[in-house]
């Protein structure tokens, strides 16, 4: 094994021991001393891996990708890990044309991946990649973890896809279980479809959840068979005056099975009891007054609410929950509790403690905005903490009280991991309420120290909501998320002796061919020395 000198700025990427790895090395750049605006030397291949992995030993000659190159499919889960196969062979070789075929097993050369579950150091979604001249070999004890795996494989190779995996071994796992995404299709409508693109564009940066805000004042997104009008009517609007639109349930089914595919699990969210205009637009019987608001096309938040005296809205509560938990594989169900502003707040507690009974009555366990913590949050429930650097005193001891109580907490601080929040003053879309985020500012910051009380093992996770009221075209979501979001990656998955900016900061120059091959629109962000 070939050992050499780390750089500093890179030696924090390989956090040793974390998973009772041995050394790691990848190549060095000469002179500590040199000043920091002298280019950056380009990183090889295992340094430029993004996020970090958590180990990386670099040794010997590596395995030549060609013509040639066979995937082999180890037996298990069900024919699982063929179908992870075939998909990383769809993904190697869209870039490289390829043949690539999957085949059961076998020995020789090759792309081989098998599960091995008493690889007890690799946990629910590691994995391990070995590289040598006859092949690369992929082992996880779960499919989740060959299928990172073979992204990091992809990202191993250059570019165009042909090329050589340099020898050596990866030996990787997250930090955090929950690494999530989230997409706004209420304020502005989109597409299954783009969903599914950002999908891909997550997956491989190892993103695990998608959580989609699927109801909102502005517009209400998903079909519910025992209330119609809810997305026939409340979905045919959006912010400005647009058209609007819904997913049916097919088309939700669609791409909560693609995510899974993926490994991404979708989190619903339907939000409660404020939020609400165009499900009250859409049935009179919802409102105090049996009057029918107009719908809403303005950006204003914090005007509606349920009718929290209403027996009829928690026959409403049950069957859109009841649907929507009946759509949805995953654990989670989302149910808001954001800025119920006009909703008293003995009268917010009492409707928030039915209706996380439902959600638990149908399985799954309660995602809510950390303002649950003000009322009675449900054993269990995951608070989803959406507070920035001003917000008081008072109500960060909340939160940290619910954690202290046993709540898993998933960070989304706005003035950190909100992409709907501009990079700067010139940046067109997007909002900033919480001032701007520049790309340095959504990395440089610890989840596992954030909030004051709050140990690292209080945090499921982060996450990263894209928030639509000023993002209107798949151009201008991709330019607020990238290259955010690929901090959002690194911060959830890399160990935390990995976080450091100068060298996070190369890596992510050293992605910028990647997105552009892949068509991804981004933010050529200033503090990032982009070659
Ligand atoms: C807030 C508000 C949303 C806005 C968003 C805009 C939460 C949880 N509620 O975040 O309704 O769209 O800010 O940044």
């Amino acid at each position: 094994m070939r050992v050499l000198r780390l750089r500093r700025t890179l030696g924090t990427l390989l956090a040793l021991g974390v998973l009772g790895g041995s050394v790691s090395c990848t190549a060095a750049h000469g002179d500590d001393a040199r000043p920091a605006d002298d280019p950056p030397a380009a990183l090889t291949p295992f340094e430029a891996l993004l996020p970090a992995p958590a180990s990386v030993r670099a040794a010997g000659p590596g395995y030549a990708l060609g013509p040639g190159t066979v995937i082999r499919t180890g037996a298990g889960r069900d024919g699982e890990v063929r179908r992870v196969g075939e998909l990383l062979a769809q993904q190697l070789r869209g870039p490289s044309g390829l043949p690539l075929p999957v085949v059961d097993g076998g020995r020789g050369d090759g792309i081989r991946l098998g599960i091995d579950e008493d690889a007890a150091g690799l946990g629910d979604e590691g994995y391990r990649l070995e590289s040598g001249p006859g092949g690369v070999t992929l082992t996880a004890r779960t499919p989740a973890g060959l299928f990172h795996a073979g992204q990091t494989l992809r990202q191993l190779l250059p570019v165009t896809g042909r090329g050589t995996v340099p020898g050596g071994t990866v030996t990787d796992r997250p930090r955090f279980r929950y690494r999530g995404a989230m997409v706004d299709i209420a304020r502005h409508f989109f597409s299954v479809e783009q969903v599914k693109r950002y999908v891909d564009q997550l997956a491989q940066y190892k993103v695990n959840t998608l959580h989609v805000h699927l109801t909102d004042d502005q517009g209400w997104r998903i079909a519910i068979d025992s209330w119609p009008r809810l997305a026939e009517y409340g979905g045919a609007g959006e912010v400005g005056g647009g058209p609007g639109g819904h997913w049916t349930k097919e088309e939700y089914r669609d791409l909560v099975a693609y995510a899974g595919e993926r490994y991404v699990d979708v989190v619903p969210e339907i939000d409660m009891p404020g939020h609400v205009n165009a499900a009250l637009a859409s049935y009179a019987e919802l409102n105090c007054d049996g009057k029918a608001p107009a719908r809403y096309t303005g950006v204003k938040v914090g005007f509606s609410s349920l009718c929290v005296g209403k027996e009829r809205t928690y026959e409403f509560v049950d069957d859109v929950l009841g649907e929507i938990a009946a759509l949805t594989p995953g654990r989670y169900l989302h149910i808001g509790g954001d800025e119920a502003h006009s909703t008293p707040a003995a009268d917010y507690a009492a409707f928030m403690d039915r209706a996380q009974a439902v959600v638990g009555r149908y399985g799954k366990t309660v995602v809510a905005w950390h303002q649950l913590a003000a009322a009675r949050p449900a054993p269990g429930a995951v608070l989803q903490y959406w507070g920035h650097d001003r917000t008081t005193a008072a109500e960060k001891t909340k939160v940290a009280a619910a954690a202290k109580a046993g709540h898993p907490l998933v960070l989304s601080p706005a003035d950190r991991l909100y992409l709907d929040m501009k990079y700067e003053a010139a940046t067109k879309p997007g909002l900033a309420w919480a001032g701007y985020v520049p790309v340095k500012r959504a990395y440089d910051w610890n989840p596992g120290a954030y909030l004051a009380g709050v140990p690292e093992s209080a945090v499921l996770g982060v996450e990263a909501p894209l928030w639509t009221e000023a993002v209107t075209t798949r151009a201008e979501w991709e330019l607020m998320a990238f290259p955010r979001v690929l901090g959002l990656a690194e911060l959830g998955w890399s160990p935390a002796a990995a976080l450091d900016w100068t060298a996070y900061s190369r890596r992510l120059a050293a992605q910028a061919p990647r997105l552009e091959a892949q068509g991804i629109t981004f933010y050529r962000a200033p503090e990032v020395p982009w070659s």
